[in-house]
């Protein structure tokens, strides 16, 4: 095989042991790698039913057959698991030097399962693999620890290590590397802490095999040179993700107020223009030629990368007004270890609890001083905190009453950075997402503002699915970034040729999009197995955006209806071959040979 290595490194952290899976040509064909890697093995592996912070649960990481290739923006990879926030499939893009260093060391996937008794970490070196003591790691934060494997083990690794919020099984704890790149939003780092595992670092000396290696070189240059003369490109090395606030504020999505509004007088205080005066560098992923992490100076002098999402989370959703405090906010979350987003929910869900008075505590919006010590309570689970770190889902169901009205969230998963009352097109995509209230499988906000907004038709539907087929199901599975087709416009042809000429093996788009299928299909067999008390409801949007209608803005009174989301949710299913509960039908799983999930789901719901 060519592009892929056929090989699965297993790791057994209880019994000290690890070993070599060999996978089949097909399953490669079928899946692609990354996120369908990942899903397969879980529902080969995973014993159903178990605590995702147990011994049981596994922890996969997995490259694509792009993945760290000198090719644009290709230095990612895909972490996942059983998520300890949703109770479901789980995963996140991280982009590390790890995901080049897994290519040269030649594995497709990592596969961590068991518990050590005291902190570990894993150190792979090609065919040497070794579970090293991790003692003087423990309670370091993710930058010290960085600071400390590389001092160890030189320059020329890849990490992916966890702060004090992955070792106290905050739920809603990532995986982070590179000090500011972050992933796995649904407590893939709890999953590494549950298993005392602080670290892993890979380091590869030899070449992937590749089918074509000359045809990707020039593919690769002519995409890398499409990308730099792109008309928008100087404006994205710029701003990146950060003009995405003013973007927000003019369009009525600003997530303000815990989602109550979709504007906020005070979105200058934290623009991207403003963050410009404040830039100092820029950093990214590896083989990137836009780099896009715009890094400031905050209110402690350190340094902070900022995004949109950490911007308008730490920012209008709780009315912190000052973007060198958010960027101090948002180093803490990556030092500590914590989801920005699910972070930022959790405290704009506790201002509200507190000013209802749902909660003893005292904590006001925009109060700075208590948001920094609530955060880093979160991460050692201390006082307040220790609430804090279960996430919105959990913390409205304990205080009862009607605090589940102003939880924002979809199956556990807190929402990213778009306020729905008047998208309901996004409103669908974050409740149909394969792991919960996310943006990164279908970004249809960006096309419904052209629409009408208050359209429940087929035709957001459509663009819905082509959405996710490209970023949940393509991106995810090479694994890439996405970005340069994004946002500047890289043409999609390059992916199925540089596929191509990675494997050997010919793919057009429309073949890509039936591996998304499968592979969105295999995510949901995979929800309704573990999820206990699987309905339709479980795709629905926060109940805020049907409840409360938005007061301020240009669609003040405006909120979603119940009847046409459902009637949407629908249409969606019926395009999926899924039936009126969202499960596959059972000719949609023959169709995507997914033959071998029809007795299980056959067990627990029966098959239409
Ligand atoms: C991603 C999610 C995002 S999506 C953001 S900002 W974004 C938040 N970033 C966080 C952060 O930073 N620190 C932190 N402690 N927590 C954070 N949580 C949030 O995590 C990220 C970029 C971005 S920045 C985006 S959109 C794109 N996402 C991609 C994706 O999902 N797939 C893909 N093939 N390519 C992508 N390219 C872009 O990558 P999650 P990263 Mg991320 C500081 O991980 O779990 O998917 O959540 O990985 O390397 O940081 O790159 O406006
Ligand atoms: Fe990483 Fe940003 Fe480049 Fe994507 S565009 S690879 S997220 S630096």
């Amino acid at each position: 095989m060519k592009g892929w290595h056929g090989r699965i490194l297993w790791v057994d952290l209880s019994r000290g042991k690890t070993w070599i899976q060999k996978l089949d040509p097909e399953t490669y064909r079928d899946y692609i790698g990354g996120r369908g890697l990942a899903v397969k093995i879980l529902w080969d592996h995973l014993k159903p039913g178990i605590d995702p912070l147990s011994p049981y649960n596994l922890l996969v990481i997995a490259v694509g057959p792009l993945s760290g290739l000198p090719l644009p923006s290709s230095g990612k990879l895909v972490v996942a698991s059983k998520s300890p926030l949703t109770n479901g499939y789980g995963d996140g893009n991280i982009g590390t030097m790890a995901s080049v260093h897994l290519r040269k060391a030649g594995y497709d996937a990592v596969v961590i399962r068991g518990a050590a008794r005291k902190p570990v970490y894993l150190y792979i070196e090609d065919d040497r693999v070794e579970i090293r003591d991790a003692e003087h790691l423990w309670g370091l934060d993710t930058f010290e620890t960085e600071d400390k494997l590389v001092r160890e083990h030189g320059r020329n690794i890849g990490t992916l290590l966890i702060g004090p919020a992955g070792e106290h099984m905050v739920r809603y704890a990532t995986v982070i590397s590179l000090k500011g790149r972050s992933g796995g939003r649904p407590g893939m780092g709890a999953v590494m802490g549950s298993k005392k595992l602080k670290a892993i670092v890979v380091k590869g000396t030899r070449e992937p095999g590749l089918a074509e290696p000359g045809e990707l070189r020039r593919l690769s240059e002519a995409a890398y040179k499409e990308i730099l003369g792109k008309e928008n490109y100087d404006f994205w090395i710029r701003q990146g993700t950060m003009a995405t606030i003013v973007w927000a504020q003019e369009n009525s999505v600003l997530p303000t107020m815990n989602f109550r509004e979709g504007v906020w007088d005070y979105y200058e205080t934290i623009s991207g223009d403003l963050m410009e005066k404040l830039k100092i560098n820029r950093r990214g992923c590896p083989y990137c030629n836009m780099q896009c992490g715009n890094v400031v100076v905050d209110i402690d002098a350190l340094e902070s990368e900022l995004d949109y999402e950490n911007v308008a989370m730490f920012g209008s959703n709780i009315l912190l007004d000052d973007l060198r405090r958010v960027a101090a906010i948002n180093r803490l979350a990556d030092q500590l270890g914590l989801d920005t987003i699910s972070m930022g929910n959790s405290l704009g869900f506790i201002m509200e609890a507190s000013e209802k008075g749902l909660i003893r505590e005292r904590v006001e919006w925009g109060d700075y001083k208590t948001v920094r010590e609530l955060v880093i309570d979160t991460a050692y689970r201390r006082g307040l905190g220790s609430f804090l770190a279960e996430g919105v889902m959990r913390m409205s169901r304990w205080l009862g009453g009607n605090a589940e009205d102003f939880a924002i969230h979809v199956k556990g998963l807190e929402a990213s950075a778009y306020d729905c009352h008047v998208a309901p097109g996004m409103a669908l995509a974050y409740g149909t997402s394969p792991i919960g209230a996310h943006h990164k499988d279908a970004w249809l906000i960006g096309l419904e503002v052209k629409m009408d907004r208050f359209a429940y038709n087929r035709e957001k539907v459509e663009k819905l699915i082509y959405l996710q087929r490209i970023r949940g199901g393509m991106f995810e599975s090479l694994t890439t970034c996405r970005l340069p087709w994004v946002e500047v416009g890289l043409n999609l042809d390059y992916y199925p040729k540089m596929l191509t000429a990675a494997t050997g093996v010919t793919y057009t788009l429309d073949e890509i999009f039936e591996v998304a299928d499968r592979i969105y299909a295999l995510i949901r067999a995979f929800w309704i197995r573990e999820y206990d008390g699987w309905s339709r409801y479980v795709d629905y949007p926060p109940m805020r955006w049907f409840k409360h209608p938005l007061t301020k803005g240009p669609f003040a009174g405006s909120k979603l209806d119940l009847d046409k989301y459902g009637r949407m949710l629908d249409m969606y299913y019926e395009m999926r071959g899924w039936d009126k509960r969202g499960v596959p039908r059972r000719e949609t799983l023959k169709k995507l040979k997914l033959d071998y999930t029809i007795p299980v789901l056959e067990e627990i719901v029966g098959l239409q």
